[in-house]
């Protein structure tokens, strides 16, 4: 959440600036703003309530001019949206970005306030911003000579950038909480939160550890860690080109990443399934095969899409590999007195790494005896999977429209592989391993012909565009997909949705139902169809609006509308069955006219508790 580029070169930087936020605008959308040192060593600033096109707007007729600035895109967490509260702040000669929360910023605000400071935002942001100030007129120190100190006073997160105007040859950037990272350029050098925005300029890059201040010239970097001390850090050569990360021929990013989701699965199987018959990870060695043999019991956290990703996988650990898996909600783990089951393997699940209440949740988990633990991400250099024990990558590729999608289906894969791998480990069952193998090859090929049902899924959604409240029902592995499917339409379309497990509905929910409240019902063809019609009779006897999303033609009543998916084996059936879901959510936004890549509240990579 929030994007920071920043750059020091030897060229105007307003057109860099600008064109590379508007790439992290998936990070943050509430407002925007820059600031440049100029040729007078005074800073320029622009700052606009909105999307970054404001932003290019406000800027266009001004002929601005500065070699070295910094850029953001926020989402607000103190203070309202609004210009005054937009980033860059800035303290006569120092300007600030920020990404992150400062718990202790009420504290530190009164106390400069007694010390003369004026404050024009509500955010925490400016505290920092003027406390840099502070400590550096009253030592007269430079800008990173005092650096350390200060943030010795700040709670919370506060990855950021820094620059002085007196001092316009560098900028400081500091990681604590979210990622930065250092592209390398020419006799330049850049800063962001995300390398898609310094894709083209750079192809090398280095990414901050937690702890680390940076101080980026031209043609130099200095890095300190935590300690003080002057350290090393590896330069990454990034094999992503930007034509990758574009939309192409899509009207919005969800659209393309859904009908890639049978490329990314395909990247995920990739040199993962030996021989057709075992699951081999490179990632996991001998540590873990002895970890695998040993656990009891699995303990999955996560939160939004990766949590019901992880309910999917509690079923298939248990039917499957029988062993027994709790789920939990990541800021739910990090909130309550926790007693840990016997030899428990403790697994993250998160698409951007840095998921902060899931990374609190890691931190906390070290603590309490668990055998180990993993995470699954798709972001190697993350910090989810640099404080793991282990890693698995989901492969999906790099996913920007802000509800998830391709993630979430190789996040599934993953999982089932896991399951798998740890069966086969522990020699449960030999055809286990064989029999998930066999499926996962044709996965791809099934989830290219789910796709084939937009056309019947574009006339559901246009029926159902206008409504205000919808159920989703699903029984057992199903019943995660039916909480899926009813955040995608929250998240996109604003309508409220609840999903329930299709046997709860009599025992409350039915009394909401009436001829105005779609019921979508997940029934694929298996032993417990016959149990979820009886449910659909009763929803039918009430009157209900049924859409039933099933590999059988189920037409018990008038009132059913029935979308016949195609045939897909058992174990798979909550992927593929998620797809149709997304592409209901996305046809239903589309005929709303929201904003899909772009939730309004929403942003992606959710770094704050
Ligand atoms: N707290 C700052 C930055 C917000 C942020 O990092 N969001 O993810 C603000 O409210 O401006």
């Amino acid at each position: 959440m929030c994007g920071i580029v920043a750059a020091v070169t030897q060229r105007n930087i307003i057109s860099f600036l600008l064109e590379r936020i508007q790439r992290l605008e998936y990070r943050g959308y509430d407002s925007a703003g820059l600031a440049l040192i100029n040729q007078n060593n005074n800073f320029i600033r622009v700052r606009c309530v909105g999307k970054v096109n404001e932003l290019i707007k406000k800027t266009k007729n001004k002929k601005l001019f500065g070699k070295i600035g910094l850029a953001h895109t926020r989402w607000a967490t103190h203070g309202k949206v609004s210009e005054e509260n937009t980033h860059p702040h800035i303290s006569s000669n120092i300007a600030i970005v920020h990404n992150g929360i400062i718990e202790n910023s009420f504290q530190i605000r009164s106390f400069l306030e007694k010390k003369g400071y004026i404050f024009y935002s509500d955010t925490d942001t400016e505290v920092i911003v003027h406390l840099l100030h502070w400590e550096q007129k009253k030592t007269g120190k430079s800008l990173l000579e005092i650096m350390h100190y200060s943030l010795m006073k700040l709670k919370g997160n506060y990855s950021m950038v820094v620059m002085d105007s007196k001092n316009s040859s560098k900028l400081i950037a500091v990681c604590s909480g979210s990622p930065l990272i250092i592209g390398l350029g020419a006799g330049e050098n850049f800063i962001a939160s995300d390398q898609i925005a310094l894709l083209g300029v750079t192809k090398h890059f280095i990414y901050l550890k937690e702890g680390d201040i940076a101080i980026v010239k031209l043609k130099k970097i200095k890095i300190f860690n935590q300690n003080n001390c002057i350290v090393q850090r590896k330069i990454i050569e990034s094999d992503i080109k930007y034509e990758y990360i574009k939309k192409g021929k899509y009207k919005y990013y969800m659209e393309k990443e859904i009908y890639e989701q049978p490329k990314s699965i395909r990247n995920t199987l990739k040199n993962r399934l030996k021989d057709n018959k075992t699951i081999y990870f490179p990632e996991l060695g001998k540590k873990e095969t002895n970890i695998f043999l040993h656990l009891e019991h699995i303990h999955i956290v996560a939160c939004g899409t990766s949590y019901h990703a992880a309910m999917v996988a509690k079923h298939w650990f248990e039917s499957l590999a029988n062993i027994p898996c709790d789920v939990e909600v990541a800021s739910e783990f990090t909130s309550r007195k926790l007693a840990i089951r016997r030899k428990s393997f403790f697994v993250t699940l998160s698409q951007s790494g840095e998921t902060a209440d899931t990374l609190m949740a890691l931190r906390i988990s070290k603590k309490l005896g668990y055998l180990g633990n993993l995470t699954i991400c798709n972001m190697k250099s993350s910090s989810l999977v640099q404080e793991s024990d282990s890693y698995l990558l989901t492969k999906a590729g790099v996913e920007i429209g802000v509800a998830s999608t391709k993630s979430f289906t190789t996040q599934l894969t993953v999982l089932l592989m896991l399951v798998a791998k740890i069966v086969s480990i522990k020699k449960k069952e030999d055809n286990i391993e064989k029999k998930i193998v066999k499926i996962l090859t044709v996965l791809p090929y099934r989830i290219e012909e789910i796709l084939k049902t937009k056309k019947a899924i574009q006339n559901i959604a246009k029926k159902l565009y206008n409504t205000k409240n919808m159920l989703f029902l699903g029984r057992n592995d199903q019943y995660p997909i039916a909480m899926e499917g009813a955040l995608k339409l929250k998240e996109i379309a604003y309508i409220h949705a609840e999903a329930y497990p299709c046997g709860e509905l009599k025992h409350g929910p039915l009394a909401l139902i009436d001829k105005d409240i779609p019921i979508i019902i997940i029934a694929p063809k298996n032993s417990l169809l016959e149990k979820t019609k009886k449910n659909i009779q009763e929803i039918c006897t009430r009157g209900g609006l049924i859409y039933v999303f099933s590999d059988e033609e189920i037409n018990l009543e008038k009132n059913i509308t029935c979308l016949k998916v195609p045939y897909v084996e058992e174990i798979i059936a909550p992927i593929s069955y998620v797809i149709p879901l997304q592409l209901l959510a996305y046809y239903i936004a589309l005929s709303k006219g929201t904003n899909i890549d772009q939730p309004r509240n929403l942003a992606k990579s959710v770094t704050v508790e």
